[in-house]
């Protein structure tokens, strides 16, 4: 330190201010959330007391906390996937740290917000994660019609967003900070149909969706779409809306039409209701369900009861894939929360390891150099498998198709 020996010691005092504060938020360049830099920051022991090298080993093991936000339904009736999606956030950022992946004293930490599965309520959501907490990047929201609303928010602040149960299209054309975890509609449902068509014969069916949420709406054109390249016909189309409760004009409309199966693009809400109603009104289970993204919660199986059973899904994850990454990520599940994960609870988890990564390979906080770090995440080993980004910002990985069995999910064959 010979050369700064004879800098006036207010000035080597106010560089070694800067030195740390700047290695405290271990950032690049911009400092960006600027809460984040100030907690270990105003740690720091006072400047004069410290002689140059010291005072850089001891910023080096200042603890450094990342905040991340994770936007999701905890309440209301979207909490039914809002409460395994922040379970698997939070067992990746256990284990995240326990590992000490982003380095010995650096540490991910979870600003966990409720949605409630509202859109205005995740715009207002989003805007705090930002504004007040500094995150520097947002997991969520939960449903499709909530990012339509809320995502734009991320985007427009440069802060990147990883969905990891939104399944809509467009979702990732919002920009370039928008990414997801869960494997869209339109990657999902054309296989589905195929798939149960050439095991079934499927010629003849009837369609219902929910007509005021963009999800359901966005299944349903996907749906349709695949119907028509199969060639199979659609003999009714009838719609509802979400918090709807009794389904039977529409389901005694369709019953006399004898469809060989109907097809539903629903949340599993109103998914469950609308089979416990229908063989309530008669239409066996001959007649079967294949639905969309709104069907493969396992509270499908808990709400409907036995009028779940035989309800086939497209979805992203089976929990009995045989990959050690799976099975780990299972048995650590079940082991933290003593029930089964989901395929939703996978995917956040996914999302949050991936996000992990990306802060890792950046070795930045800054925002646009996690993004950055987002795109070139490639062949991470998840339980979705191994995984990457596709240019679009979407994954990209083969989807299973799924049936109820006596109350669970088992591969439809
Ligand atoms: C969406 C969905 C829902 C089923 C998420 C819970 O896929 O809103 O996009």
């Amino acid at each position: 330190m010979k050369s700064i020996s004879n800098f006036p010691r207010w000035l080597l005092a106010a560089m070694l201010l800067l030195v740390m504060a700047l290695a405290a938020c271990s950032s690049t360049e911009e400092p960006a959330p600027a809460e984040e830099s100030a907690e270990p920051a105003a740690e720091e022991p006072a400047a004069e007391e410290t002689a140059a090298e010291p005072a850089a080993e001891e910023t080096a093991a200042e603890p450094v906390v990342i905040k991340v936000g994770a936007a999701h339904a905890l309440s209301g009736p979207i909490a039914l996937y809002g409460e395994p999606i922040s379970q698997g956030i939070q067992l990746a950022v256990k284990q995240i740290n326990e590992q000490a992946y982003l380095g010995e004293n650096t540490t991910l930490e979870i600003v966990l917000e409720d949605t409630a599965g509202d859109k205005e309520q995740a715009i207002a959501v989003f805007e705090k994660l930002i504004n007040q907490d500094g995150v520097v990047a947002i997991l969520g929201p939960t449903l499709s019609n909530s990012a339509f609303a809320a995502d734009p928010v991320a985007q427009e602040a440069g802060v990147p967003v990883i969905g990891s149960s939104n399944t809509a299209s467009g979702i990732t054309d919002m920009g370039d900070f928008v990414f997801r975890t869960s494997l869209p509609e339109s990657a999902v449902i054309p296989n589905t149909l195929k798939v149960v068509s050439e095991a079934r014969g499927l010629t003849k069916v009837a369609v219902m969706y929910g007509n005021d949420d963009q999800f359901t709406q966005s299944g349903y054109e996907v749906f349709a779409a695949a119907l028509d390249d199969l060639g199979i016909e659609v003999v009714a189309t009838e719609t509802f809306a979400k918090g709807d409760t009794d389904f039977s004009a529409q389901l005694t409309k369709i019953k006399s039409l004898e469809p060989q199966a109907i097809v539903a693009s629903a949340l599993a809400e109103e998914a469950a209701n609308i089979m416990t109603q229908a063989r309530q009104l008669g239409i066996g289970e001959d007649v079967y369900f294949i639905g969309g993204n709104g069907f493969n919660s396992p509270k499908l199986a808990e709400i409907a009861g036995p009028a779940a059973e035989g309800a086939i899904s497209g979805a992203a994850w089976f929990i009995s894939s045989p990959t050690p990454a799976n099975e780990s990520f299972v048995e650590a599940y079940r082991a933290e929360y003593g029930s089964d994960p989901d395929q939703f609870a996978a995917q956040a988890y996914t999302a949050a390891w991936v996000l992990a990564e990306a802060i890792k390979n950046a070795d930045s906080t800054d925002p646009a150099a996690i993004r950055d770090a987002l795109n070139g995440v490639a062949n991470f080993d998840t339980p979705l498998g191994s995984f990457g980004f596709t240019d679009n910002r979407d994954p990209d990985h083969t989807p299973v198709v799924l049936t109820v069995k006596d109350g669970v999910f088992a591969l439809f064959e």
